[in-house]
């Protein structure tokens, strides 16, 4: 890409962030059929175009969305959801930085493009990294950011083409900057000797491919055109009684009523409001229980919201029905409390990420995962290092799975990075985590970065800045980053709730001593909780092995050496878990792909799992020891088996 071209697009890139308010519009509730909304998904294959051009500029110029994509030259047949980079046998295609073009031409049903009462709104839930959309060639929106959904009203189009099909063209640049969320660094090469001419490379500081182009679904979907736009619900008990706050947002009409039903699982309605704005009492309710905490874990009430507006044209009502989980959660000392109980992290970390696919959603890996961690007796994960799919946290709702949500902040380590356009751009994504995600009750903590370089002078006001602005967006959760520096050098720490470290003793130094890994962990724990007194979350740490490989005396990258390391951790972690620290989440559930070095054997392998979701030693042992602590933990009056419990749990779940 030549540097003008790229100084251009971030130019303008640095316009739109700074025209653009730092307060959300509009409400991003999940897109659901009911009485008076239809939903459409847009998933399949699409026509794609990667633009090779050597300024990746060719698509603007002959504007490739003003006519359909296939006549602007070769296409492919992409699939969505997918990341493109695996699908093809291209190897340009895999590392392709810049812009690639999707298309699609659809028909709406013809009440959608004929009722001038029908709200036809376009939403993309995940497209990485910038977007810039155009319905029948006309510009609707751009959005900054993987990860999170965005959305456009697309009715007058629509309703201005009836009985023709639409053309959605989607172009997407993956390119990352210093600016972007992560950041990342474009180079170019020079050096004539050694390099042709416009040569750069990517380069990213974070250890996971860069995948990108439409992770997840899109959709068409309707409302009335007097909505309701958004809903806020937190939840409290008093004695028993679950209270319920509720606030709704109604767009396009000042004269409505508003109606709510909250109703249990067995259909019965347990408490009624009207207005935007109340608090639903539900006594003797049945509380929102972590798996393995409760033997009725992930209890969920519904909450039907109805609205009706009185408009000229006779009444008009819209209906949409949010899953409510009552529960608290509060850091108290150095304890996490769920529902005023200790809760003990004993999870994961994951990636979206897969063969093929890339971080394209996939409903059959995300139920294996689930049955995975339930296999695990794993209670809880960290979104690392990015927003999972909304479907996904939909299910830990469902089955009790407890979430730190963590935003894109990984790889701020250079202080071109800590600078206010990336700040103001932070602090906008973590308005859209939390517009997103507040309403799960499996959402437990926002953790706003993973290991930037917090003893960086600069990360202090950063830092302190970004974590203010999340606890403002949302009082009713802790918040955290994720550190891997020390305890006296860090400026982010005064700043949470709960300490999370990352550490890899005996991996990335100490190779091959074994032996020291329970002194340094011991110390770590010690240093940080002396200086301040904040329980803390052993948040990542592990060792790769390669799947199928034994040395015994261990060596690093065998299944042995990994068992090994994590072995010592337990010992460590035992010794503090009765203390202040309250929680561990190993790294990482499965191998993942990541660029190419020296240090990657096709990925990064400290899965407990393969790629392909087999299970390796560790796996097992994992599973002995968070069954055990559950058992201890959670369930101290009920001296069952793993397999008991996980029985009971599974049945009670389907
Ligand atoms: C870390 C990072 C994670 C890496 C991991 C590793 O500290 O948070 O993204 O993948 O270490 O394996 O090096």
């Amino acid at each position: 890409m030549a540097r003008t071209l790229w100084v251009t697009w971030a130019a303008a890139l640095w316009a739109a962030l700074c025209c653009r308010a730092l307060a959300l519009e509009g409400g991003m509730l999940y897109p659901q059929e009911t009485p008076s909304r239809e939903r459409k998904d847009l998933n399949g294959l699409w026509d794609f175009r990667a633009d090779f051009s050597e300024d990746r500029n060719q698509g603007f110029l002959e504007r490739w969305y003003q006519r359909p994509l296939r006549e602007s030259g070769p296409v492919l047949d992409m699939p969505v959801p997918s990341s493109f980079n695996d699908l093809g046998q291209d190897r340009k295609l895999h590392s392709f930085i810049g812009w690639v073009w999707y298309e699609r031409q659809v028909l709406v049903p013809q009440s959608w493009a004929q009722d001038p009462g029908t709200r036809v709104m376009l939403r993309i839930s995940s497209a990485h990294y910038y977007t810039i959309v155009w319905v029948n060639g006309v510009h609707v929106t751009e959005h900054e950011g993987g990860h999170l959904p965005f959305e456009v009203d697309i009715s007058k189009l629509v309703q201005s083409n009836p009985g023709e099909p639409n053309r959605i063209t989607i172009a997407i640049n993956n390119t990352l900057t210093l600016h972007t969320l992560p950041p990342g660094m474009i180079e170019h090469m020079t050096d004539r000797s050694r390099y042709p001419k416009d040569y750069f490379v990517q380069k990213t500081y974070f250890d996971f491919f860069n995948y990108a182009g439409l992770h997840r679904s899109v959709f068409l979907y309707t409302t009335p055109v007097s909505y309701i736009d958004d809903i806020t619900v937190t939840t409290s008990v008093d004695q028993g009684t679950g209270l319920v706050n509720y606030e709704v947002v109604v767009k396009s009409n000042e004269n409505f009523e508003l109606e709510l039903l909250l109703w249990d699982k067995e259909g019965r309605v347990v408490a009624k409001g009207t207005g935007a704005r109340g608090q639903l009492a539900v006594p003797s309710a049945q509380l929102w229980w972590p798996y393995l905490m409760h033997e009725q874990p992930a209890y969920l009430y519904s909450l039907e919201v109805t609205l009706v507006v009185q408009t000229g044209a006779g009444i008009v009502s819209d209906v949409y029905t949010l899953p409510v989980g009552i529960r608290t959660v509060e850091v108290v000392r150095s304890q996490f409390l769920i529902n005023g109980k200790p809760f003990y992290f004993h999870g994961v970390n994951k990636h979206e990420d897969a063969d093929i696919r890339g971080k394209g959603f996939d409903w059959a890996l995300v139920m294996k995962d689930f049955n995975l961690l339930r296999w695990l007796g794993a209670n809880s994960f960290r979104t690392s290092h990015y927003p999972y799919a909304e479907e996904v946290m939909q299910l830990c709702d469902r089955y009790g799975i407890v979430v730190i949500d963590e935003c894109p902040g990984v790889g701020i380590v250079f202080p071109g990075s800590f600078k206010n356009i990336s700040l103001k751009h932070h602090l906008e994504v973590m308005e859209e985590l939390v517009r997103r995600d507040k309403n799960h009750p499996a959402v437990v903590m926002w953790s706003v970065a993973n290991e930037p370089a917090s003893q960086l002078a600069p990360a202090a006001y950063y830092l302190k800045t970004v974590i203010g602005h999340t606890k403002a967006l949302d009082p009713t959760r802790p918040v955290t980053f994720v550190s891997n520096s020390k305890p006296e050098v860090d400026h982010g720490a005064p700043y949470v709730d709960v300490i999370c470290i990352n550490s890899y003793y005996s991996w990335y130094h100490d190779f091959g001593h074994l032996e020291v890994i329970q002194l340094q962990v011991n110390t770590q724990f010690e240093n940080w909780y002396k200086l301040y007194q904040k329980p803390i979350i052993q948040s990542e740490y592990g060792a790769e092995a390669i799947p199928g490989l034994h040395q015994d005396p261990p060596l690093m990258f065998s299944e042995e050496y990994q068992k090994f390391v994590l072995q010592q951790y337990h010992l460590a972690l035992d010794q503090k878990r009765k203390d202040y620290v309250i929680g561990e989440l190993i790294w990482n559930f499965a191998d993942f792909m990541t660029d190419q070095s020296p240090q990657r054997v096709v990925g990064n392998k400290k899965g407990i799992f393969t790629r392909q979701r087999q299970p390796k030693g560790s796996a097992f042992l994992l599973r002995e020891r968070y069954w055990k602590i559950a058992n201890e933990t959670m369930y101290p009056h009920l001296a069952v088996t793993p397999q008991y419990l996980e029985n009971q749990f599974f049945y009670s779940l389907v």
